[in-house]
């Protein structure tokens, strides 16, 4: 069972796990709180047996006591995004066949219309909390705990599945990696239906003993100003982040700048991930703060694969090498294995690491595997011992402020509008987000489309951050030969 294996819940340390405003929570109290909730949530049942647990939390001790308290009953956590629109999380709660979610008492009113609907069980955590905790099921580590959804080249996002033993294996590997410690005071702001800060920041650090400081979101005056008082000594973010940090100390005075980067220059480790670091912005880092990002790879079915040292040589541009535990070779397009350097190939991994299963969807499953080697789709080439990354292999996939999201996805959904008669998105290369959602758009006969009336019509329809950010009216799309639209000549008609 993963959580028993998080040392510092069993033992009855005072020292604080993580810290909510101006309320500090140890990691006794913690444990006792997840027991109450797990000995809640089976009621009458010695195991959940693997049902389906969503929860519609904001980064709180109510979410760190839902998640554990699920993995200890022997649920399935499915944490879900609360910037999410109620069609996504219609999609979410179907797909898993949630049977209970758990959010705070703040969205019940917009959820209950859905879980009616769906006959889902909505809950808060103080709905589940029993009074006295209870003998818990002992759990095989190799039985599922946890699933996240996935933006894929596909129309909906799929549920990606890890086991107790995969989750041990994703935190394990970054403790040794990254060489954290109960020393460690870190921020979390990145939402928690994503690995990076499930994984990568609250789950290491509660594994380490570390302190982590929650936020609901990324609130940039407010974080700095701890930084500038010297209480975190490790920061984790996606390139984004610090793009956003840089343009805040533009608004700001010199003096408050310096303290801040005094701040950071303190800290033991600055980490970039989720997508591409700019070898401009690994520069402008180093120059305003004496850091060298630790820029590493990953993805929701893999967790971590590869990352620059802690010690030694952090290459601007480049991820480094495979983590410890994590087996990860190039192939090329006939599956060959590339033997060259600066060959490309697509990277393909396997290790105690790897997800279990794409939810219910054995074919996306297994054509996702080929020889026991996960496919990414991410392609990349290995230079002078350090894996640089080149691309993805599909242009369906787009890579936004760390979020990945589905092309199509968003294509399906403006293709329901009412003046739309066929569109294409693609992501155009953005300073701030990496790649901005530009959607390419035909229209129908005798129809009009102002940009800020469509970006309204998104509002409820998806996540905000996958409204686009750029529209191109055209009078048809370019297609080839068959009939398939050749996204990569769309960027030429901007
Ligand atoms: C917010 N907006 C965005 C994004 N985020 N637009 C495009 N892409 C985005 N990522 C838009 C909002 O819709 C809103 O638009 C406006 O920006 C301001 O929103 P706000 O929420 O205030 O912005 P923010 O707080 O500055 O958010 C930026 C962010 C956030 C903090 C960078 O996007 C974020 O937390 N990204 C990280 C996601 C993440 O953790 N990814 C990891 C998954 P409007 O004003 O028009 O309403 S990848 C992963 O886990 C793998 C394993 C890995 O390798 O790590
Ligand atoms: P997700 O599935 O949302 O976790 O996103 C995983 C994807 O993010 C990977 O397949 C890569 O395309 C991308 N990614 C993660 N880290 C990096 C990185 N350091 N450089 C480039 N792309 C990255």
């Amino acid at each position: 069972m993963s959580d028993t294996l998080f040392p510092f819940f069993n033992s009855n340390s005072d020292k604080v796990a993580l810290v909510e405003g101006e309320n500090k929570h140890t990691y006794s109290e913690v444990n006792d709180r997840i027991n109450l909730f797990s000995s809640g949530i089976l009621g009458a049942k010695e195991d959940l047996n693997e049902e389906r647990i969503a929860f519609f939390l904001p980064a709180s001790l109510d979410y760190v006591t839902t998640m554990h308290g699920v993995w200890r009953a022997g649920g399935i956590a499915v944490p879900l995004n609360v910037a999410s629109a109620v069609s996504e999380l219609d999609h979410y709660l179907t797909c898993a066949k949630v049977t209970r979610l758990i959010a705070g008492t703040q969205y019940h009113d917009s959820l209950k219309g859905l879980c009616n609907s769906l006959k889902i069980e909505l809950l808060s955590v103080s709905d589940v909390m029993a009074e006295e905790p209870r003998a818990l099921p002992l759990i095989n580590p190799e039985r599922r705990a946890m699933m996240l959804f996935t933006s894929g080249t596909t129309n909906k996002p799929k549920g990606v599945v890890s086991t107790h033993k995969t989750i041990c294996a994703q935190i394990t590997t970054l403790i040794t990696a990254w060489e954290w410690s109960e020393r460690d005071v870190i921020p979390l702001f990145l939402p928690l239906h994503h690995i990076h800060g499930i994984i990568n920041i609250l789950s290491c650090g509660l594994w380490a003993g570390a302190t982590v400081h929650l936020f609901s979101k990324f609130d940039i005056p407010k974080i700095s100003k701890q930084i500038t008082h010297g209480t975190y000594n490790v920061f984790m973010a996606v390139p984004t982040i610090y793009v956003k940090l840089i343009q805040y100390f533009e608004t700001i005075e010199k003096d408050e700048v310096d303290k801040i980067c005094a701040g950071f220059s303190a800290m033991r480790l600055n980490i970039s991930g989720s997508a591409a670091c700019p070898v401009k912005l690994f520069e402008q880092w180093k120059e305003l703060t004496g850091q060298i990002l630790l820029e590493r790879y990953g993805m929701t079915e893999i967790g971590m694969g590869i990352s620059n040292p802690y010690n030694g040589e952090r290459r601007a541009g480049a991820v480094g090498q495979p983590l410890p535990g994590v087996q990860c070779q190039l192939f090329d397009e006939n599956d060959n294995v590339v033997e060259r350097d600066s060959e490309p190939g697509e990277i393909r991994i396997k290790g105690d690491n790897v997800f279990l299963e794409y939810w219910e969807n054995e074919e996306a499953t297994k054509s996702s595997f080929k020889d026991g080697w996960f496919c990414t789709g991410d392609v990349a080439v290995v230079e002078q011992g350090y894996y640089r990354i080149m691309g993805r292999s599909s242009v369906d996939i787009i890579k936004s402020g760390g979020y990945k999201l589905s092309a199509l996805e968003i294509e399906g959904v403006l293709l329901t509008h009412d003046s739309i008669s066929e569109v294409a998105v693609i992501g155009i290369e953005d300073d701030i987000w990496g790649e901005a959602v530009t959607a390419f758009v035909a229209l129908k006969e005798g129809t009009a489309l102002e940009f800020d009336s469509l970006k309204s019509w998104c509002e409820g329809r998806m996540s905000s951050y996958k409204i686009p950010k750029h529209l191109k009216l055209v009078d048809a799309l370019p297609r080839n030969a068959m009939g398939k639209v050749t996204k990569p000549s769309l960027k030429e008609l901007l």
